[in-house]
């Protein structure tokens, strides 16, 4: 039987059929993980892995140095369209195959995103405290900012970049871009810098990877240029934005508000930004509806079963596009 490594807890759905065709060894579950590594390393083919925000546990990253521990790793499959999670350039070196789930969550990211502009906008989340609290007795809730008027910067205008743009023109919301180079499929103004971009819109979406190219691009500098009247909105990773700058400029009143989905430290919530109210915070549920969730679970259950079966697998990443096994010229570890 094929072992399997799942490294963190991954939904019901992909654990039954994972457990009913290979022999799954839960890292997450065992009391001394390096002793279960030495004892099942070298059987190892296949992780099946995701984000750590399933799980409490902010160590189960993918590392080069973890690969490395299994000899006879072949793929890798991830539960999200985001795998910064894996070192997918180690595994490109060395004839790993990743997978990641993208498409079928597009539309419910893009949908998330707009949910937090709307609430960041309009203050919907407060205004419902506000009501549960019982203060619409004592007065009415005041005026909020609007979406009227708006421009909106995309930073990575990718699938589901594209698919808040398509939301934002039926809102009547302007969109530029900004992504690596100019994307020819698209009629929206295209930015060849951030700042540029964040210069001439008021309200920042992020959607673009996670990973160190992308490390804290959003800096003072940047959240500065979107103005007093600026709104950043966070559907992507954490570690694109400096978190202390956005907590200072938030203080000092440099943007109007913000919306996050995703942290630096998750699941570990600055508590400068609960302590702000009209700030909106969401728990990493860009995708987390159950109709998003089975489709993403379905896929990482299909690569590994294409790949089981010596099939194309459905998914793979950028770093690793072989759908079978690597090309020759990829150095690999004896596979
Ligand atoms: C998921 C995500 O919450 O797809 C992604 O990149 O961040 C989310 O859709 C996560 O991947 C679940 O593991």
């Amino acid at each position: 039987m094929i072992s399997v490594l799942m490294p963190a807890p991954l939904p019901p759905l992909i654990q039954d059929a994972l457990d009913a065709r290979f022999q799954v060894h839960r890292l997450y579950a065992a009391p001394d993980r390096d002793a279960m590594l030495r004892h099942i390393g070298a059987d190892v083919r296949a992780v099946a892995t995701g984000v750590p925000i399933l799980t409490q546990d902010v160590s189960a990253p993918l590392t080069g140095a973890l690969m490395s521990a299994l000899p006879a790793l072949e793929i890798v499959a991830n539960l999200g369209v985001g795998y910064d999670n894996i070192d997918a350039a180690w595994a490109g070196a060395n004839g790993v195959i990743v997978t990641n789930t993208p498409d079928v969550l597009t539309e419910e990211t893009a949908d998330t995103a707009f949910g937090l502009l709307l609430n960041a906008v309009r203050q919907f989340a407060r205004a419902e405290r506000w009501l549960r609290k019982g203060q619409w007795l004592e007065g009415q809730f005041e005026p909020t900012a609007s979406l009227r008027e708006r421009t909106m910067g995309i930073l990575g205008l990718g699938r589901i970049g594209k698919a808040i743009a398509r939301r934002a023109e039926a809102f009547g919301v302007k969109v530029l871009y900004h992504n690596r180079k100019p994307d020819p499929s698209v009629g929206y103004h295209y930015c060849s810098s951030l700042l540029e971009m964040a210069r001439l819109c008021d309200i920042l979406m992020i959607a673009a990877p996670g990973g160190p190219q992308t490390h804290n691009i959003v800096n003072r500098e940047v959240i500065d240029a979107l103005g007093s009247d600026g709104i950043l909105v966070n559907i992507a990773r954490g570690s694109l934005v400096d978190e202390s700058a956005l907590i200072d400029a938030l203080r000092e009143k440099r943007i109007l508000t913000a919306a996050l989905d995703v942290y630096a430290h998750e699941p570990r919530v600055p508590l400068e930004l609960i302590a702000m109210d009209h700030v909106v915070l969401l728990p990493h549920v860009g995708s987390a509806s159950h109709h998003a969730r089975d489709a993403m679970s379905q896929l990482v259950i299909d690569n590994l079963f294409a790949w089981a079966d010596g099939n194309d697998v459905l998914t793979p990443v950028a770093e690793t596009p072989w759908r079978r096994s690597p090309p020759r010229n990829v150095s690999s570890r004896g596979l």
